[in-house]
């Protein structure tokens, strides 16, 4: 906690740490009041590093020392200073063995940082800097060493103890309490340690690795929970293939750990062999979990075991580098998860995440590159930015290097800095290793915050049969991010015939026989102009084509243009994106005319999407779902909040008007005909079905709310049963308050299910739902104690709910910042994110502004206040 202003970390200041630690041994005697942690380090002298003081540094928060040695020795007080944040020894010699001994209470432990209790389970999250609420250490990614641990605790309540590497022996230590010791042999970083202890219900299975090696695979879950663990570990198995036949990634442990948790600040933690998940991200039955948890769970499982490689055995130099083992694992992930479904409904939920949450922070006043210059509290840059555009930065470098050499380049990568803490220039020289290309100006896009924007204009010369087209970018300086110069933009493009096929790409200058589908022209200057010649008529351009660059691009499309490229563009994530052009473009106009009417062509359009039996339900879905009021608001200078709602709710309801028919065809065809299945064909019939039933029950028609109420009833999935929930409560009334009570009676034991109850009623529609809100923070299952459950409420309707938590009196900001200001000194991760739902406040009128800004003020005010909280509201204020 910071009365003061609170130090920044600067990336141009990183040194290399003083001391190396080789040896770690660990003993906890584990208890959930009080666990005594000793620690034995093996320590030396960097040759590496400049000579300081001869004073050993040692990081260390919330410990109680009680015993400090060297080689044995007791240190006397006068060699040795204990501080808030560290523990410092006077003159250690050029290589000893230290030993501490500490206390620290998991129990009062509610930041959920370092050892912490979760029901009756104690674990740990040590990412980024909860190693040092642990053991006093040199608690930074670039000290790696081998670890033993030792788990003493009592055998009735903890039976099963775990830690990281391979099991290495138990006993029975006949007082009640036992014994489990666990070996690592591979060099890590302090953020990847890992013990969890409890009463768990283990669920194993086994893999065999390319080279036949045998790992025993175990999932680790609550008791109850020992029938919702087949999906995690169908995925886990899968992913691990992948890896070996993607990237020639092996498993090299005996033993690959996944524990579930059901309080955990994010998705899950990489740990060396031991991971752990917040538990939403492994349990799932389909009466319990919906499609998108289901994907969700394959996506996390994959990302954690794809860390194995990047991130443990390669990992960060300093947290600066985040990007460099987050970026490419999320990459990574977004492929396999691509490659098990369908990849062009992964790649547009993936751009349609990237332009909701990045596009905005990277354009507000916590925009930051890629590869951050500075930090006050690390925990808030585990952002969009760094790990969804990271990722595409990944993704532009494989299109750059086409994915062969792109290969070779990774093994280059594996190879040469296995075992090693490393920065992203060191992955960047890989691809040009491998390649043969220059990418110094690539490496612009790690330094340059702001989303490039792309303007293209065209010239059709009728008489030579020559398409000109001119290509301008732009990244718009803010005052702590300058420009730093054209980037190195790849941009895939197509052209169309009047008969929307593609055209070959002929450039002017071209020797070689150019390609008739894609071509990824790469701009290096502020603009590039290209004639693509041979053409006999004007034709259509498809710019960015799978979105090949994060950038936004500006084409003066007609409407007509928009309507074609989305009936025959063969590129499927440019056939959405033209969709979602013409509905934006459509709702833009509704919000400045109310009165404008909606175009016939358009409706014909929605109608063509609808009934094109031909094409993947999936794809119809998507392009049906209208852009989301937050992504309107992202397009206007000043968001009209209502007049934002009123225009996408009367769109709805005019399409519903004229297609009604066809809605209520699509919802019967695409009813589950046999017993559940959760293939990706199956998958997109919901999701058109549930779309179907979101545009019918948009008037509240009683006929629709029927059909809503029994899908609801007779549900046997989640995905069907939680869309009429939503729904039902959106349309309010008794058939939603008949529906939340039931649901209620039937899952208010299962934590998981019960999260989705709050959030349906955070995200309503209604008036009252502020109202609601409030009242369920009194509810007896409400606690902002569990993340999950806080983010399911408050969260939900910070977030996702703009027409209510913006309302003009402001009550939606005085309640977020009650929270933020219960929360700081419980969970400060938690409540830094939490305010971030006010980091547009710029964006609104003056009114909204001043009472956002008061409630910035407020907190900036409190007496006491989180360095994350802290560096939040204080940027956002600017
Ligand atoms: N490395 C994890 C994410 C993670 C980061 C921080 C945490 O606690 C502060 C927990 C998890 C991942 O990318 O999956
Ligand atoms: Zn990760």
């Amino acid at each position: 906690m910071y009365r003061n202003t609170p130090p920044t970390i600067h990336l141009k200041d990183y040194r290399p740490p003083e001391f190396l630690i080789d040896r770690v041994e660990l003993r906890f005697e584990l208890d959930a009041e009080v666990t005594r942690v000793e620690a034995l380090l093996q320590m030396r002298r960097n040759p590496a590093a400049t000579r300081g003081d001869g004073d050993l540094h040692l990081d260390g928060e919330q410990l109680e020392l009680e015993h400090v040695a060297i080689d044995g020795r007791p240190l006397p007080p006068a060699e040795y200073r204990v501080e808030s944040e560290a523990l410092i020894l006077h003159h250690v010699p050029d290589r000893f063995r230290l030993e501490t001994r500490v206390r620290i209470h998991p129990m009062l432990n509610t930041a959920l940082e370092g050892l912490y209790q979760s029901g009756t389970l104690l674990c740990t999250q040590c990412e980024a800097q909860g190693f040092r609420r642990i053991t006093y250490f040199l608690d930074r990614p670039d000290v790696m060493a081998c670890y033993t641990t030792t788990l003493v605790a009592d055998k009735g309540r903890y039976p099963v103890l775990l830690a990281n590497g391979n099991p290495a022996g138990t006993e029975d230590l006949g007082d009640g309490r036992h014994l489990a010791r666990w070996e690592d042999p591979f060099p890590k970083p302090s953020y990847l340690f890992a013990l969890v202890a409890g009463d768990l219900h283990e669920v194993a299975d086994r893999f065999t690795t390319a080279s036949g090696r045998d790992v025993a695979l175990r999932l680790y879950v609550e008791p109850e929970n020992h029938d919702k663990c087949d999906h995690a570990m169908r995925s886990l198995k899968k992913a691990m293939r992948w890896d070996e036949e993607r990237y020639g990634r092996e498993y090299d442990l005996d033993v690959y750990l996944i524990v579930a948790v059901g309080h955990f600040n994010m998705g899950a933690m990489e740990n060396k062999g031991l991971n752990v998940f917040n538990a939403k991200y492994v349990l799932a039955r389909p009466d319990t979990a919906t499609d998108q948890d289901f994907l969700g769970i394959e996506g996390v499982i994959a990302h954690e075991y794809f860390h194995n490689w990047t991130g443990n055995r390669i990992t960060c130099r300093d947290w600066f580098q985040l990007s460099l083992k987050e970026g490419f694992t999320v990459y990574r992930d977004q492929e396999f998860s691509a490659d098990m479904g369908s990849r062009d409904v992964k790649r547009i939920a993936d751009v349609r995440t990237l332009r909701a949450r990045q596009f905005p922070e990277d354009a507000g006043p916590l925009a930051h590159p890629v590869r951050p210059e500075s930090y006050i509290e690390i925990n808030n840059f585990y952002t969009a930015t760094v790990y969804e555009k990271g990722a595409e930065l990944v993704r532009m470098q494989v299109l750059l290097l086409g994915p062969e050499v792109f290969r070779r380049a990774t093994d280059l990568y594996f190879t040469r800095h296995d075992g090693a803490a490393v920065t992203i220039e060191d992955f960047v020289r890989c691809m040009e290793e491998a390649s043969g290309r220059d990418l110094t100006q690539f490496m612009r896009w790690y330094s340059q915050a702001g989303t490039p924007e792309l303007t293209v204009t065209d010239d059709w010369d009728a008489a030579d049969g020559v398409y000109t087209l001119t290509f301008r970018q732009q990244t718009a300086p803010s005052a702590n991010h300058p420009s730093l110069g054209p980037l190195h933009i790849p941009v895939a493009i197509g052209l169309l015939d009047g008969a929307g096929r593609d055209l070959p790409l002929r450039i002017a200058e071209d020797t070689a026989e150019p390609p008739s589908g894609t071509r990824v022209l790469e701009l290096r200057r502020e603009e590039a102009t290209y004639r693509f010649v041979g053409l006999r008529a004007r034709p259509v351009p498809s710019l960015l084509r799978g979105f090949s660059a994060p950038v936004r691009v500006r084409y003066d499309y007609s409407d007509d243009d928009l309507m074609f490229l989305m009936a025959h563009d063969s590129d499927g994530f440019n056939r959405w994106d033209a969709a979602q052009t013409l509905a934006q473009r459509l709702l833009l106009r509704l919000v400045a005319e109310p009165e404008a009417a909606v175009p016939e062509g358009f409706v014909a359009a929605f109608r063509r999407a609808l009934t094109d039996h031909e094409a993947d339900p999936a794809l119809r879905a998507e392009v049906l779902k209208l852009p989301s009021e937050a992504h309107l608001g992202e397009q206007m200078a000043i968001v009209d909040v209502d007049g934002i709602h009123r225009a996408r709710e009367g769109l709805k309801q005019a399409i519903l008007a004229a297609l009604r028919d066809e809605f209520r065809a699509a919802y019967e065809d695409h009813r589950d005909a046999g017993p559940y299945e959760l293939t990706p064909a199956a998958i997109g019939r919901r999701a058109l079905k549930n779309l179907a039933l979101g545009y019918l029950m948009q008037d509240g028609d009683a006929e629709a709310v029927d059909l809503c109420t029994a899908q609801f009833e007779a549900g046997t999935n989640m995905t069907d049963v939680i869309a009429a929930l939503g729904l039902l409560v959106d349309a309010g009334g008794a058939p939603a308050e008949r529906a939340l009570d039931t649901f209620y009676r039937r899952w208010s034991g299962d934590p998981l299910v019960l999260d989705k109850w709050f959030a349906v009623q955070a995200a309503s529609k209604r008036p009252d739902a502020l109202a609601r809100v409030e009242a369920l923070l009194g509810h007896e299952a409400f606690t902002l104690r569990n993340p999950n459950r806080l983010r399911s409420l408050v969260g939900v309707f910070c977030n996702l709910n703009p027409v209510r938590f913006h309302a003009a009196d402001g009550a939606g900001y005085r309640f977020l910042g009650d929270r933020v200001l219960e929360l700081d000194p419980l969970n400060p991760q938690m409540a830094s994110r939490l305010l971030q739902a006010l980091a547009r406040w710029r964006c609104y009128d003056p009114d909204r502004q001043a009472r956002m800004r008061a409630q910035l003020e407020r907190i900036l005010d409190a007496v006491e206040l989180s360095k994350d909280v802290y560096e939040v509201a204080s940027k956002t204020l600017g």
